[in-house]
C-alpha cells in the first residue's frame, strides 16, 4: 500500500496531519536527549535512557515503518470576565482526554488499512500505536516524518497548525511505499518572544527545558519545594504562556474535533469549586480529560497554590 492510499483514508477521518517515517534509530534526536540528561533536565514522564528511547525495535521488533499524525486542537477560549476568582487549565485538559481521542483514530486508520489489504486478498498487517505513552520521542517522529520543526519553546511547530497539535505514532509489521522527506530545518529565526515570555526563563536560550522552572511541569509534579510553589502562577494544569506568544500560531483555524471544544467556564474554572471539589465530582469534571491522571489531591494542591500565590 502507498502513501497516497492511506492520506485518502487520513482525510476521510478528519486526521489534520500524517506523515510517514523509517524505523531506523531516532540517532538525530539522540544528541539532544543526551545532553537533556547530562544537564539533569527529565521529568521521570519521559521513560527509558536516550539509547532506549530512539530504538523503535525495542518494544516492537518487527516494526518495519512508521505512520504519524498530527490533531489539531486550538480553539480560541476567553476566560469569562465575571466576579469570581478563576483558574486556568492549559489547552491540553480542555475536552476529552487527548490520548483516547487520537488511539481512536489511529484505530480507525488501521482498521480501513487492514480493511482494503483483505479486500486485495493481502495479508493484514500488526501494528502498534502510541501517544506519550511509551519512551518514544512523538516529537522525534514527527520531526523525520516532516510534519513540523522544532521550535525554540521545544515543541514541534507546523507552519499551518502552529503547534497546537497533538502527535500520535504507529509502527508497523509492514513496508508502506512512501517517499521519505527532508526534515524542515529551524523556523524560528532570531524570534525569541517565547522565552521571554516564560516567566521562570524556562526556556533558556531555546530548545531546551528545565522542568523545575516550567509552570506546566511544575502543575503535575507530586511534590514541589517552596520556591517550586512559588512558581506555579494561575495555572490548575499545564501552561501554554510560550505557545501563546509564537507567531506561528496567530490566526489558527479551530480544531474540527468536537470532543475539544469546551465553554469558557469549564476552560477558566472557578477556584473555589477546585478547592472543594468531592471524589465525585473531580471525576465527573476531570476524569475523561488529560489533567485527570495526576489525581484530585494535584489539581487541589494547585488550585491553593493559587490562591496562596495571589496574596
Ligand atoms: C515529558 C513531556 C513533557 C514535560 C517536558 C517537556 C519537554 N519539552 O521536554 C512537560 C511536563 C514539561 C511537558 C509539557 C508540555 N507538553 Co509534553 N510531553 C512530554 C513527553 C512525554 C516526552 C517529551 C520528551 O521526551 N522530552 C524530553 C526532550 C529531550 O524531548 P522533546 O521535548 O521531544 O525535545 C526534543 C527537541 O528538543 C529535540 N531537538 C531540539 N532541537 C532539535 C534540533 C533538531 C535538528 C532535532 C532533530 C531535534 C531537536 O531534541 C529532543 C529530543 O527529540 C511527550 C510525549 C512523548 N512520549 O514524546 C509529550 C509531548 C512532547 N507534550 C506535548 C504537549 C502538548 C505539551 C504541552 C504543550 C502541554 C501544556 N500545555 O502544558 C507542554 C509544552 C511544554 C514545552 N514547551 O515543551 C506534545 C507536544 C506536541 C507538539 N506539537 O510539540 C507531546 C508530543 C505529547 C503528544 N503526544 O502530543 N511535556
Amino acid at each position: 500500500m502507498n502513501e497516497l492510499e492511506i492520506r485518502k483514508f487520513a482525510k476521510n477521518l478528519d486526521i489534520d496531519l500524517i506523515g510517514f517515517f523509517s524505523t531506523d534509530s531516532l540517532v538525530e534526536c539522540l544528541p539532544h536527549l543526551e545532553k537533556r540528561v547530562s544537564q539533569g533536565f527529565f521529568t521521570g514522564f519521559e521513560g527509558g535512557t536516550p539509547e532506549e528511547r530512539i530504538d523503535y525495535h525495542r518494544d516492537f521488533p518487527s516494526a518495519k515503518s512508521g505512520i504519524v499524525i498530527g490533531i489539531n486542537y486550538y480553539q480560541e477560549v476567553k476566560k469569562p470576565v465575571d466576579d469570581k476568582s478563576r483558574g486556568a487549565l492549559a489547552a491540553v485538559a480542555w475536552g476529552k482526554d487527548y490520548h483516547l481521542v487520537l488511539r481512536e483514530k489511529m484505530l480507525l486508520l488501521m482498521a480501513k488499512i487492514n480493511y482494503e489489504l483483505t479486500r486485495q486478498g493481502k495479508q493484514t498487517v500488526i501494528y502498534k500505536s502510541y501517544v506519550d505513552n511509551s519512551p518514544l520521542v512523538d516529537r522525534g517522529s514527527a520531526y523525520r516524518a516532516g510534519l513540523g520543526f522544532f521550535g525554540k519553546n521545544n515543541c514541534l511547530i507546523n507552519e499551518t497548525l502552529g503547534s497546537y497539535f497533538f502527535i500520535g505514532q504507529i509502527l508497523l509489521d509492514y513496508e508502506i511505499d512512501f517517499e521519505p522527506v527532508k526534515p524542515i530545518p529551524d523556523g524560528c529565526g532570531d524570534c525569541h518572544r517565547c522565552l521571554d515570555a516564560c516567566p521562570q526563563g524556562a526556556l533558556g536560550q531555546g530548545f531546551s527545558l528545565e522542568p523545575s522552572r516550567c509552570t506546566a511541569y511544575l502543575t503535575q509534579k507530586k511534590e514541589l519545594t517552596d520556591e517550586e510553589e512559588s512558581r506555579v502562577n494561575n495555572s490548575l494544569y499545564g501552561c501554554d504562556l510560550c505557545q501563546q506568544v509564537c507567531p506561528y500560531n496567530r490566526d489558527l483555524e479551530r480544531t474540527k474535533e468536537k470532543d475539544f471544544w469546551i465553554e469558557p467556564e469549564t476552560a477558566y474554572p472557578e477556584i473555589k469549586e477546585i478547592v472543594n471539589l468531592s471524589n465525585k465530582g473531580f471525576q465527573r469534571k476531570f476524569g475523561k480529560t488529560s489533567a485527570g491522571w495526576r489525581g484530585k489531591k494535584v489539581l487541589v494542591r494547585n488550585a491553593k497554590l493559587f490562591e496562596k500565590n495571589q496574596k
